[in-house]
């Protein structure tokens, strides 16, 4: 069973891994305050941004959000709460089940799941809830992510709704959890189980994926099977799925009832130093966007014309206009939008700009279709989660 070996090596190997090449390797400075981080290489990876060894976690390096709107599998970002990685997943004995509330358990093989039911395809934005946290101010405790703990794929799976109709959901079910493979390291801790409300489950838009990109899922974006909740923060998209289970009432495990909370107020926000009165469970991904053609305090020779370009995306609303500003917000140009991948995909945007010689602090902003945007002053909440304020980015034409 070579195929299992392999398997188990990617795992086993990950930690080792990571510790030993983030002594040798290169590192690079993210723009706050202790930003030094290794640049390290796990398998089925390239070089990556490492946040932490045990479990592994990596970031996107920002210059690969420049490549196209689809991040490439081995590029793509890791993260994990819980150290108790499996260390093998044989294709061919992994099981999925489906029980809880419902008529018939279901016990799939994967090749029961990609022969048994339909299979659907979408390019949907999986982003942690943190990302971007490294940037608040006053500081908040958690991973210090940069931009790149996000990014955009092509997934092909069996929709989530005929699994539940296969099984049958009983009368009196409210939500449906997810468990993977991955253990806590002691009893204390506990596992990493997330539910989705029943008629979201349903939806027909959740995935139970096999596929990224084209290709087998990397082990460490959730081989075998991951779920893909499109336009909700990536802590719902369960990797190493194992275990779905229809439940009475509305779950109340420490990642659903403590952790993954924010303020439940419109703005998601509280001020700065501030406690929430009210929280409730983490949702959809608010507006964002970037520029992916430069970075900030990038000299550029003055040439006439300077082409700004970037992406920008939505909880699934769809990005309706890219707003960028050359003069500090000063005044705006709408940008010209590329091919639409659906409303939960990255957008390329594009604008060509005449920057004299000079600094340029350039702005982007995005819309939804729903007329959301994107805060020019930083929102604020304890935990670090949905950072989206409008980025700014200095250029220097010389
Ligand atoms: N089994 C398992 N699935 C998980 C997690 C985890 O710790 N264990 N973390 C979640 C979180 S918080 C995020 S942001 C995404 C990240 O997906 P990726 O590692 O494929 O980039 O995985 C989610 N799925
Ligand atoms: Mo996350």
């Amino acid at each position: 069973m070579t195929f299992v070996q392999r398997r188990g090596f990617l795992v086993g190997a990950a930690a080792s891994v990571l510790s030993a090449r983030a002594l040798a390797q290169e590192r690079i400075v993210q723009p706050f305050a202790n930003g030094e981080r290794p640049l390290v290489q796990l398998p089925q990876k390239r070089p990556l941004i490492g946040l932490t060894a045990r479990p592994p976690q990596l970031e996107t390096p920002f210059e690969v959000f420049n490549e196209g709107v689809l991040t490439p599998n081995d590029a793509f970002f890791v993260r994990y709460h819980l150290s108790g990685l499996p260390s093998t997943i044989d294709p061919a004995t992994f099981r999925l089940t489906i029980g809880g509330l419902v008529d018939t358990p279901l016990t799939l093989s994967l090749a029961d799941l990609k022969t048994g039911f339909p299979v659907q395809e979408i390019v949907a934005v999986n982003q942690c809830s943190g990302n971007s946290r490294g940037f608040f101010e006053p500081r908040v405790g958690g991973g210090q992510l940069g931009n790149g703990a996000m990014g955009n794929a092509r997934w092909t799976g069996v929709p989530l709704k005929a699994l539940l109709d296969r099984a049958g959901v009983k009368a009196g079910a409210g939500q449906v959890t997810f468990n993977g493979l991955d253990k806590p390291p002691l009893d204390t801790i506990p596992d990493f189980v997330k539910a989705l409300d029943l008629d979201h489950a349903r939806d027909g838009e959740v995935l139970v994926a096999f596929a990224m990109n084209g290709a087998d899922l990397p082990f460490l974006n959730g081989f075998p099977l991951r779920l893909v909740v499109p336009g909700y923060y990536g802590t719902y998209w369960i990797k190493h799925l194992s275990e779905i289970n229809v439940v009475e009432g509305v779950f109340d495990g420490y990642w659903m009832k403590t952790a993954y909370r924010v303020p439940d107020n419109d703005c998601n926000c509280v001020e700065p130093g501030g406690k929430p009165d009210k929280t409730r469970p983490i949702s959809r991904l608010n507006v964002r966007s970037f520029v992916t053609s430069h970075c900030d305090g990038q000299v550029v020779p003055e040439t006439g014309s300077t082409e700004l370009r970037g992406i920008a995306f939505s909880g699934g609303e769809g990005v309706a206009r890219v707003l960028v500003s050359t003069d500090d917000g000063g005044t705006w140009q709408e940008a010209r939008l590329g091919e639409d991948l659906g409303r939960y995909s990255f957008r390329e945007w594009r604008l060509g700009s005449k920057l004299g010689k000079g600094r340029h602090p350039i702005k982007v902003r995005a819309f939804s279709q729903s007329g959301a945007t994107q805060p020019l002053d930083p929102l604020w909440q304890p935990a670090g989660y949905m950072r989206n304020v409008a980025e700014t980015l200095t250029l220097e034409v010389a």
